[in-house]
């Protein structure tokens, strides 16, 4: 699986901003790589205040992203390679600017009232203490009517009302619409979050995180309103779903997609990403260890067993770039993104690729906040003002964690603006595109691109199991990854060099027949850094 953040893959009108038409350019490089499924970003019409998480109409294209036409003409194109397509399903909320809310905010009694949630205040200010995800209250004061509406987000995306059945009839609306134009599923944006608890009592923490485990996620209508949506749609199409969202633990995981409960095909587990955070939460990064690291890959494997099956990645929209993060993103970039790859290639799981890592780009780190532009990013930037905070501190938090990390754009080739556009990008390009971006790895039998193509291959070749047993040796050795995949048939051992030093092999009592790695194949047990090996295992 291949995410594409549409807004940074390619622009083909020169307008700075990605859209549907670039991709149709770049469609047999999507070909090129293997891939089999691509998860495409919101796309739809939007005021992007949230780079399209904040929809105004669920039934048409954005016009900086096309028309209807260039979106049937993407899903031709991709079917003719063989190439599957799910789109970002955003329903928790909509935008401040759909017409439901628009109708909605308009008199107490209006029929869309309860499209969302509206409550009155409470000496003189919101009905509780609840938090948005990107700073300040949760709530919104409206002045046309005096109420205040719930956002678990910007204020410009406020929570649809899932407790009214029309609202969930108008979502399996929009979702009926797209499967009958034969898209293969979609990715559920914050989908653990649309069960509200409707006490509305105050958080007894300050801690957003904390918040979200509590009260937002997996509320108590959430299975049912699941189970509703399979069985009104998803069970009537032959598709795939992967669920996102916040709050959702490993011991929950089969709730939503064992293969016995009629919800959902898969979620991402987002325990790794926040794993880094802090006391201050996500803008106070804390270190990992490589133990911890393993830890919440072997407890969700556990969890989901042979009943469900996990989804496995390592960055994407939200998040910093996988080799910035979990690599070395300098001295031994290529060798680490190799060994990225050849972890999520080889786990028990459907591995999901986001565009870019392919080739090893990374983080990005702008000196001046005005070359920001997420909305997260912005209000932390606007809070640490306010609260006269260190700029410095919050600019270097950012480097690290900020999500335009992984928006800028996607580096095509070495000529002014990475190719990805004629005009000014919406968002700088990483200055380091001269040496990072595809055209030079495509003429680069070493490059990171070529060794990802491989590793799709053998996956697909039958040698790496793709179902069957995952067992993972020394789980507390701080910088060696070693596991087994074992379907019955095919046996391997994966040893993963996560370090900048040399590291030994362990001694394991069985055969190993070398199969592939990122370094030259050679006897030695000893691990280079970041060196990444695969070998065939036969019983001594
Ligand atoms: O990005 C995060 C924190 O920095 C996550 O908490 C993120 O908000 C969460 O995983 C939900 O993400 C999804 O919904 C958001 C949207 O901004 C994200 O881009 C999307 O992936 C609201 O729609
Ligand atoms: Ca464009």
């Amino acid at each position: 699986m291949y995410q594409i953040y549409p807004r940074s893959f390619n622009d083909s009108n020169g307008d700075g901003i990605g859209d549907l038409r670039g991709i149709i350019e770049k469609l047999d490089y999507l070909q090129s790589l293997g891939i089999d499924l691509i998860w495409l970003g919101p796309v739809y019409k939007t005021p992007n205040d949230d780079n399209g998480y904040d929809i105004a109409d669920y039934y048409s294209i954005d016009p900086e992203f096309g028309t209807m036409d260039d979106f049937n003409d993407l899903l031709a194109g991709l079917k003719q390679r063989g190439i599957k397509l799910i789109m970002d399903l955003v329903v928790n909320h909509t935008s401040d600017e759909h017409p439901w809310f628009e109708e909605s905010r308009k008199t107490l009694d209006n029929p869309y009232r309860k499209f969302y949630f509206w409550k009155e205040g409470k000496n003189d200010g919101p009905p509780n203490n609840w938090k948005a995800f990107f700073g300040g209250s949760a709530w919104e004061l409206d002045p046309l009517t005096g109420e205040y509406y719930l956002h678990l987000f910007t204020k410009k995306q406020p929570d649809l009302n899932w407790e009214n059945p029309t609202v969930r009839k108008e979502v399996y609306r929009i979702m009926k619409y797209w499967l009958d134009k034969g898209i293969d599923g979609f990715r559920l944006d914050v989908i653990s979050l649309i069960s509200k608890r409707l006490d509305f009592s105050d958080a007894k923490s300050d801690q957003l995180m904390d918040i979200v485990y509590d009260i937002y996620a997996n509320g108590p209508r959430i299975h049912e309103f699941l189970q509703e949506m399979n069985r009104e749609v998803l069970s009537q199409y032959n598709v795939m779903t992967v669920g996102e969202g916040p709050g959702i633990t490993s011991d929950m995981a089969n709730d939503y997609i064992g293969e016995d409960r009629g919800e959902l095909n898969m979620i991402f587990q987002l325990d790794l990403m926040f794993l880094d955070n802090g006391p201050g939460g996500k803008f106070d990064v804390q270190p990992v260890s490589l133990p911890d690291f393993k830890k919440t890959f072997r407890k969700w494997d556990e969890a989901v067993g042979n009943r469900g099956w996990n989804n496995i990645f390592l960055d994407n929209h939200d998040f910093p770039r996988m080799v910035s993060r979990f690599g070395n993103d300098s001295e031994y970039r290529i060798k680490s993104s190799k060994l990225l790859l050849t972890f999520l290639l080889t786990m028990r799981g459907t591995p999901c690729i986001y565009m870019g890592s392919e080739i090893g780009m990374t983080n990005v780190a702008f000196q001046d906040p005005e070359d920001y532009r997420d909305v997260e990013t912005l209000q932390y930037f606007k809070k640490t003002i306010k609260e006269g905070s260190n700029m410095d501190f919050a600019l270097e938090q950012v480097h690290i964690q900020g999500r335009d990390n992984a928006r800028t754009p996607m580096q095509w080739d070495n000529t002014d603006q990475a190719g990805f556009s004629s005009g000014k990008p919406w968002i700088k390009i990483n200055p380091n595109y001269r040496d990072i971006n595809v055209d030079q790895s495509e003429n680069d039998e070493n490059s990171i691109l070529n060794y990802f193509r491989k590793m799709v291959r053998l996956r697909k070749s039958g040698l790496i199991p793709i179902t069957g047993d995952f067992t993972e040796l020394y789980p507390d050795d701080p910088a060696l990854y070693c596991y087994v995949r074992d379907n019955g048939k095919e046996s391997i051992l994966v040893c993963l060099n996560f370090s900048d030093h040399t590291v030994m092999m362990p001694g394991v009592p069985v055969k190993l027949q070398y199969i592939f790695g990122n370094y030259p194949q050679t006897d030695s047990m000893e691990l280079l850094p970041w060196e990444a090996r695969i070998y065939a295992i036969t019983l001594l």
